[in-house]
């Protein structure tokens, strides 16, 4: 069993998945595979699941999601300790199965209220590749908003070009510019929203994404274009609430130029920053659309099995 763990980490780790929310589903579908382990008695497949989790949540460090599903499904995992082991495995396969639909209904439902907000002839900028965006993109543009959308390249895995090609090929107009244009682009061709996805949000509403992602936050804000982030109740961060903070991905400098290719010159790589508050207008998440000061409240109400832990 702990071949499926090690395949997983690494698919995470080298990022053959990725996107913050298919991080925390394929961490959460791992584990239900880990339940299914040989184990004498419900103590000891306890023990596995334990040593699974915190494999995965090692896998990558700055979505929230991934330890967040995590730690819920061993918050689970612990209720539930007492039950006699097949008992045990039932419950916690279902509770897992019904833990993923509720991720991918929250996607769904992100969609169909995000998409309110688009208003036709809409020319959207988005940054990185987020599955959330591109389905609240697709809803608006099923529900007959003729939007177009200005991807960025989003240097240096290029995650700019998956936005492009998903959104073409689902026939949306799509426009794609090397990072360094998003200012101009968004002055000059009057960009009307930018709506990004998230990789966690803390209670205070700062919100961490992809690197680059807080320049144009920036430049919404001095250009008067609103700043929409698209992201589910499972990248919050609880631990926020007691002033926890997630590490900033350091990546491997060969990402960004060929080793060795500038040999007296140090690479940074960083692959997320953080975007304040004061930069976002509004998180539209499954339970609706809410303002960076409504976080604190959500998540006091949504997280208090975590802050149990
Ligand atoms: C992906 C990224 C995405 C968020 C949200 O970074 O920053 O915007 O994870 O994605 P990386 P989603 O490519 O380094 O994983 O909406 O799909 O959860």
């Amino acid at each position: 069993m702990t071949d499926i763990v090690n395949k997983t980490y690494k698919n995470i780790k080298s990022m053959r998945i990725r996107g913050a929310l298919d991080i925390a589903i394929s961490a959460s579908n791992t584990l239900g595979k880990v339940v299914t382990s040989d184990a004498k008695n419900t103590t000891q497949l306890l023990r596995i699941i334990k040593r699974a989790g915190k494999k995965l949540k090692s896998a990558r460090p700055t979505a929230i999601s991934l330890p967040n599903a995590v730690n819920y499904i061993l918050y689970i995992a612990d209720k539930n300790g007492h039950l006699e082991l097949d008992e045990f495995r039932r419950k916690l396969l279902g509770d897992i199965d019904k833990f993923i639909d509720e991720q991918k209904s929250a996607l769904d439902r992100i969609a169909e209220i995000g998409s309110n907000l688009i208003e036709e002839d809409d020319l959207i900028l988005t940054h990185c590749n987020s599955d959330t965006v591109d389905t609240l993109i697709k809803r608006a543009w099923d529900d007959g908003k003729k939007v177009e959308v200005i991807c960025t390249e989003t240097r240096p895995r290029y995650q700019g070009h998956i936005t492009a090609r998903e959104l073409s090929s689902y026939g949306i107009p799509t426009t794609l510019i090397v990072d360094s244009a998003a200012h101009l682009v968004m002055k000059e061709l009057k960009i009307d929203k930018v709506i990004v996805g998230a990789d966690t949000i803390y209670a205070s509403g700062d919100m961490i994404n992809k690197i680059g992602t807080s320049q144009i936050a920036i430049c919404a804000k001095e250009l008067d274009i609103d700043f929409i982030v698209a992201v589910e109740s499972i990248k919050f961060s609880p631990q926020s609430l007691l002033g926890s903070r997630v590490e900033i991905e350091e990546r491997d400098p060969s990402e960004v130029i060929k080793p060795g290719k500038l040999p007296r010159v140090k690479i940074l790589n960083p692959a997320f920053d953080i975007t304040h508050a004061d930069y976002i207008d509004v998180f539209v998440t499954e339970f609706g659309v809410i303002p960076p000061e409504a976080v604190y409240s959500l998540l006091r109400e949504k997280f208090g099995w975590e802050l149990e832990i």
